[in-house]
């Protein structure tokens, strides 16, 4: 089973940030799908269900913060 997360992503000007802010996700353990859009300044997860959806959904914020951007969860 699994969930779909969206998230505001901002301060990405170029595909080597895209690529860089995917990179940071993909390695979160539980993320089985991450995919940027530039334009539309979102990342979409496809995260492992789990008793810890939270939890997880705040590692991908803070993940995505220390490397340079801002994540913001689109609940
Ligand atoms: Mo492109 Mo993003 O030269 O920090 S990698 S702007």
């Amino acid at each position: 089973l699994t969930r779909s997360v969206d998230f505001l992503i901002s301060g990405m000007t170029c595909a080597s940030c895209v690529r860089r802010v995917e990179k940071v996700i993909e390695r979160v353990e539980g993320v089985d799908e991450v995919s940027v859009n530039l334009t539309l300044e979102q990342a979409r997860v496809v995260l492992q269900n789990s008793e810890a959806l939270q939890q997880k959904i705040n590692e991908i914020e803070t993940v995505v913060n220390n490397t340079g951007y801002e994540a913001k969860w689109l609940n």
